[in-house]
């Protein structure tokens, strides 16, 4: 009888570590700016417990989502989109506005203004990890920004 309890007990305690084991990627970090217009942009910091890659970003706040990365051509300030973002074993990934590519998410045909106090729902696709939904608090910036300034 004792050891019938224990060996539920060992089972549950395998099952619940093999859950942990299927942990996904962390955000934080995670914010979008208020925008009037149809554009929006989007910044998060990401770590992934292996190495993996976002493979897909998709929201129903807009037409499109997409990675963007800043580049500068001849002193011209331009992006160009990201397929995919590999993400290094607990290696945070920044996308944000002081990163130094100038990487950040771009919300493109936005079906509303983005307002302070509002959440955008993103939904986030990778190589290995979970699928899962991360929800984006819209903030007002903090600090200077040169990335959206080009929208
Ligand atoms: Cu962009």
């Amino acid at each position: 009888m004792f050891n019938k309890i224990l060996m539920s007990l060992v089972v549950l305690i395998f099952a619940s570590s093999a859950l942990a084991g299927e942990s996904g990627v962390t955000f934080t970090e995670i914010h979008a700016r208020p925008t009037p217009g149809k554009v929006g942009v989007a910044y998060f910091t990401a770590t992934a417990p292996k190495d993996d890659a976002i493979a897909s970003v998709t929201s129903d706040c807009c037409d499109a989502v997409e990675l963007h990365r800043t580049d500068k051509f001849n002193g011209v300030m331009s992006m160009r989109r990201i397929a995919s973002l590999s993400l290094k074993k607990n290696e945070p990934a920044r996308i944000q506005p002081d990163s130094k590519g100038g990487e950040h998410v771009m919300l493109i045909g936005l079906k509303k203004p983005l307002n302070e106090g509002d959440t955008v729902k993103v939904n986030f696709t990778f190589t290995k990890a979970p699928a899962q939904t991360v929800i984006f608090p819209v903030k007002a910036a903090g600090a200077a920004s040169g990335v959206h300034e080009l929208h």
